[in-house]
């Protein structure tokens, strides 16, 4: 399911139209495109995040303001299949890591803000984040009357 997460938003964006995959429901909301490269800012703190736990247990959560990142790399004038291609690459790398971990090193926890989160809760969260994303990019297309 972690490995498919990429195929999912491919499938699901194949054929919208350059128009609207730069469409935004509001000046402050995320178009189609933006939403996918979020989906990779997200996996790059994600493959830290993972990372930092397995090799430094206990370990301060990255915190990264999601709004700014997706802004500031103008992510709108970036080309869908360049970010579609490294949301795969992470993807794919991360689920080799995965799976190349002991049972103890997935127990392996956290800090996140005071609260402890092991490696297992960020696989699931990881997947569920793709979920509730999949689902903003079905909220903009149905706006647009789109397929
Ligand atoms: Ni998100």
């Amino acid at each position: 399911m972690y490995r498919a997460t990429s195929t999912l938003i491919k499938e699901r964006i194949k054929d919208v139209s350059p128009e609207q995959l730069i469409w935004k429901p509001a000046p402050e909301k995320w178009s189609v495109k933006e939403v996918a490269a979020h989906l990779v800012d997200a996996s790059f703190i994600h493959s830290v995040r993972i990372r930092k736990i397995v090799a430094e247990q206990g370990s301060e959560f990255i915190l990264y303001d999601q709004d700014s990142w997706v802004a500031s790399s103008r992510a709108n004038e970036s080309n869908i299949a360049d970010i579609l291609a490294a949301f795969d690459a992470i993807s794919s790398y991360n689920a080799l890591f995965y799976e190349r971990l002991t049972e103890e090193q997935w127990e392996r926890k956290g800090n996140n803000n005071g609260k402890e989160v092991s490696i297992d809760d960020l696989f699931h969260g990881f997947i569920r984040h793709v979920q509730i994303h999949l689902s903003q990019i079905q909220r903009n297309l149905d706006a647009l009357g789109a397929i």
